[in-house]
């Protein structure tokens, strides 16, 4: 029997990158992101473990989410696993210094784009009565910090979408599962500070954060638990952390 697939977003860096190589072992992949040049390069090197497709589209262009879904060749159409992984925060200001253009990506981003990679995705999951959809929301989603205000908002959206998705899809055989990470060491901060790599550094000094691989093994368990058991909702913090605002540094 072929191994179940799973389709992850933002599977160029971070989190995605290496959930899908973390699942690779048990499922046949579809990885997504807009730079073709790592889906490739991740492709050739899972290539020799398992089954790999690659999908490059910008989440907050529905059309294309929508097209390059429903273009998947036969083989690829029966997803099992929906990763909704593509995310960032875009700057960090308070709300009457913020940048419009940065609130528009989050929001189009961390929770548009999730409901439209959602929507190509789930019609075929209840088609079919089964699927599990693993959201990643973020302790941003349930504690609101200094400057953070619409990165908040995006990640307090895909909170209440996780919660609403677990209730409308009950009856259909999936399960919906959140993950709610602290801290990752990834390119997350070098994204928000727009490049500038000093200050992203910073974030994760004094203290040992979390890395990709352990929200990728979170991924993994939630997938592992037997049918009968789903992990509706999980906080995953650095051991140093807290509170999203929390985080005992040595220096
Ligand atoms: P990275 O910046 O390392 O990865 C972000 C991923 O999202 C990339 O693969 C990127 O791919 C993809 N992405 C971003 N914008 C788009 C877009 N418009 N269309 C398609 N894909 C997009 O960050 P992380 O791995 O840390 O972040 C992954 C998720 O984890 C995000 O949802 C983030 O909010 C969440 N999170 C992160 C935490 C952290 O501290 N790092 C903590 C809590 C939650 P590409 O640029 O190739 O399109
Ligand atoms: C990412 C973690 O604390 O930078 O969601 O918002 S934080």
């Amino acid at each position: 029997m072929s191994k179940p697939i799973a389709l992850i977003t933002g599977a160029t860096s971070g989190i995605g990158e290496a959930t899908a190589r973390c699942l690779a072992k048990d499922y046949r992949l579809i990885i997504c992101g807009r730079r073709q040049d790592r889906l490739t390069k991740l492709e050739k090197e899972l290539a020799e473990e398992t089954e790999v497709t690659t999908l490059s589209f910008d989440v907050r262009d529905r059309l294309a989410a929508e097209t390059a879904i429903s273009g998947l060749p036969a083989k690829w159409q029966s997803v099992d696993v929906l990763i909704n992984n593509a995310g960032n925060a875009h700057g960090l200001s308070a709300i009457q210094d913020g940048q419009v253009a940065d609130w528009d990506a989050m929001i189009d981003i961390n929770v548009k784009g999730l409901l439209y990679v959602s929507n190509a995705v789930i019609p075929g999951m209840v088609s079919r009565q089964k699927g599990h959809i693993i959201n990643i929301g973020s302790v941003a989603g349930i504690e609101v910090y200094p400057k953070g205000n619409v990165y908040n908002a995006s990640k307090y959206a895909v909170d209440a979408i996780s919660k609403g998705m677990r209730q409308d899809l009950i009856t259909e055989g999936i399960k919906v599962s959140e993950i709610k990470p602290g801290l990752v060491q990834t390119e997350f901060s070098a994204v928000r500070f727009k490049g500038d790599q000093e200050r992203a550094e910073k974030v994760y000094v004094g203290f040992d954060p979390l890395q990709a691989q352990d929200i990728a093994e979170t991924v993994a368990f939630i997938l592992s638990r037997p049918a009968h058991v789903n992990i509706a909702d999980m906080l995953v913090l650095a051991g140093a952390q807290a509170s999203a605002t929390m985080v005992h540094k040595k220096n």
